[in-house]
């Protein structure tokens, strides 16, 4: 047995080349050729294969360094008698040399190996046109596929580790990692937990038997879960996300709502401060036009919608509805509330229509009546903004002299970063924090 120190063969003209890839570990066996790391430059993707057969026990580089010729990366203890390279068995030639100068492709070569066989068996690196995002390079580290079947699969976001190979010794083909899509596409997947990618290219959750752990039960998502789930699914990944969060002493809008709770009841109306909020968040979409909009089909214009009708998250023994209060700059305070009830109970009661769900122009999603102290909404798109409201409660506030008490309701607003800039953001919610501090302001 004896232990070779492994070098950077010759690879052309590139010099302080990152490795991208290390695609063996200590304690592995190799195979003469078998790849060992990959580099990657700007032009090109390289496959450093094992100049000898044997068992890796020592890997002397990192991920993301740069080696150039001649750079020492690893050891691979050889048994005596193979202690050569393949076809250079019967020469007395020292093992740990550089293989034969490669044949490196630039980036504009569409295909990685050399069309000329020999070339192939006497190079000891195979070569491939790469444009592939550096910062992505761990996905099928360990499979054995060329570096343009490796960029191939980047590209498309497949997992190689889920893909099997069909070329020689298992070798993954572009012809399979195009099977592999098919199979998603068409929900052909291998067995469960062996999604050959998500349909996104987002590596998926593996799958984990629970029961191994303790007792389980499962229960299918309702109807409204499996629909909504959908949506926020969608928008989650689609809208670049922001939450601003704020706050709002509400202290005179409580007081005000309280001296008009018994009037409202002797009409069978429930007054809760989410009318009022409704009514200042029209004022300040009023004010800034980007948050009462959608951006069109193609991202390239905002549609500012002349209408504020205000979609209402309710929480129903179903799943979560957001049936749309309309009109909302035209009503008031009663109306709104008899609105706001009638559609409530109609989303509990599973009575709502698809009118009653279209149209909206901006959402509440209000927690203030269960709890919390903050959350972050996901955006109900096409809209491109949403207002989250939690539990106000009583606070010392410092009024330059001393603190007083009052009603602080916290509340955040999550947009789309597409459409509205972060300091407009903070202008917006500032806003709808001094109309719900001061409510005189939303009758100017
Ligand atoms: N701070 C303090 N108290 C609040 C409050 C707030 N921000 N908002 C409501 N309250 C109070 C109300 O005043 C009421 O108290 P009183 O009976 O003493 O007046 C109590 O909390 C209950 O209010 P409510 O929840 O019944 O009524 P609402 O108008 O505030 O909300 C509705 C109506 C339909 C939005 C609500 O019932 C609901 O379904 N909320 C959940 C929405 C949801 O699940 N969102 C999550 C979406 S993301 O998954």
């Amino acid at each position: 047995m004896a232990i070779q120190q492994i070098t950077i063969p010759d690879i052309g003209d590139f010099d302080a080349v990152e490795i991208i890839e290390i695609l063996v570990s200590v304690g592995d066996t190799v195979a003469v050729d078998d790849s060992l790391l990959t580099l990657e430059s700007d032009k090109a993707t390289m496959e450093i294969p094992s100049p000898v057969a044997g068992i890796v026990t020592k890997i002397a580089v990192e991920m993301g360094a740069s080696v150039s010729e001649g750079d020492y990366v690893l050891d691979i203890e050889v048994a005596d008698d193979a202690s050569a390279p393949a076809e250079e068995k019967s020469q007395p030639a020292p093992v740990a040399e550089a293989a034969p100068a490669p044949k490196v492709e630039s980036a504009s070569a569409p295909q990685a190996p050399a069309t000329n066989h020999a070339s192939v068996e006497t190079s000891p690196i195979v070569a491939a046109a790469a444009n592939i995002p550096v910062n992505a390079q761990d996905m099928g580290a360990k499979s054995h596929a060329s570096p343009s079947v490796r960029a191939f699969a980047r590209k498309l976001g497949v997992d190689l580790t889920n893909v099997s190979g069909n070329g020689p010794k298992g070798r993954i083909l572009q012809t399979d990692v195009e099977a592999a899509i098919k199979a998603v596409m068409t929900g052909a997947t291998a067995a469960p937990g062996q999604a050959a990618m998500s349909g996104t290219g987002i590596p998926p959750i593996p799958e984990v038997d629970f029961s191994k752990f303790g007792e389980t039960t499962t229960e299918e998502l309702g109807r409204i879960k499996k629909i909504s789930g959908k949506f926020l699914h969608a928008s989650w990944l689609n809208v670049p996300h922001v939450t601003q969060f704020d706050e709002s002493d509400i202290t005179e809008m409580d007081q005000f709502r309280k001296d008009q709770k018994a009037a409202a009841e002797k009409q069978g109306i429930k007054l809760t401060p989410l009318v009022f909020v409704m009514k200042a968040v029209v004022k300040a979409l009023q004010d800034f036009p980007s948050f009462n909009a959608s951006l069109s089909a193609d991202g390239q214009s905002i549609i500012k919608k002349g209408y504020y009708n205000i979609g209402i998250a309710v929480d129903t023994p179903n799943g979560l509805m957001v049936p749309v209060v309309k009109d909302v700059d035209k009503k008031g305070i009663y109306e709104l509330s008899r609105d706001l009830m009638e559609i409530s109970a109609k989303a509990r009661d599973g009575k709502l229509g698809p009118a009653d769900m279209a149209g909206g122009t901006f959402t509440i999603s209000s927690l203030g009546g269960i709890g919390g102290t903050q959350f972050t909404p996901i955006v109900n798109a096409p809209e491109v903004a949403i207002m989250g409201l939690s539990k106000a409660k009583m606070q010392p506030v410092w009024n330059g002299s001393e603190f007083i008490p009052r009603l602080i309701m916290p509340f955040s607003v999550s947009y789309d970063h597409r459409a509205i800039d972060g300091a407009e953001g903070v202008r917006f919610t500032t806003t709808v924090g001094n109309y719900l501090s001061d409510l005189r302001q939303l009758i100017l």
